[in-house]
């Protein structure tokens, strides 16, 4: 079963989308197996955004992501890396289609609400730089046990 790393940014949590993202990942089927809100420190910003390091924009991208909390997530199922990625919507809002997370509530590229792994590669090593093996928690959410 494959797991990925999704992280609400400062600008989701400040507008209140935590509750709303999250929803959208529930009602898909994902199950999620750690979360958490978090303040993200300078070195931990550029150790998970080192791929962009020489980017003009690095600087700013740190910036932002440690500006206020950011609500830390691992979502596990079939498909989950690039299915999330689907949901998210394009990097740049105004050219996410209507539906997906930053189509329905982004507007500038550097505030796009949401981050999520892009392969299997980058998914477990943001896994492993946000959360420990302890906070990982695997269930099973068959409903009809409890009923
Ligand atoms: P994605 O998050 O969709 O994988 P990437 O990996 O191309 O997009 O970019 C990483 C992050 O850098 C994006 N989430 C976005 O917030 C930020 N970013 C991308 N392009 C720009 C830009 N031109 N100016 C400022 N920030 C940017």
């Amino acid at each position: 079963m494959e797991r990925t790393y999704l992280m609400i940014k400062p600008d989701g949590v400040q507008r209140n989308l935590i509750g709303e993202v999250v929803s959208r990942f529930e009602k898909k089927g994902f199950t999620l197996v750690g979360a958490k809100l978090m303040t993200v420190s300078k070195e931990t910003a550029e150790t998970h955004y080192a791929e962009h390091k020489e980017r003009p924009f690095f600087g700013e991208l740190v910036d932002f992501i440690t500006s206020g909390p950011v609500f830390a997530m691992v979502w596990e199922g079939e498909n989950v890396i690039s299915t999330a990625r689907t949901m998210m919507g394009a990097t740049n809002p105004a050219d996410a289609a209507p539906g997906t997370i930053r189509g329905d509530y982004g507007v500038q590229v550097a505030m796009n609400v949401i981050h999520g792994s892009d392969s299997p590669e980058s998914a477990a090593r943001e896994i492993s730089i946000f959360f420990t093996e302890e906070e990982l928690n695997s269930y099973d959410k068959t409903i009809s046990k409890w009923v």
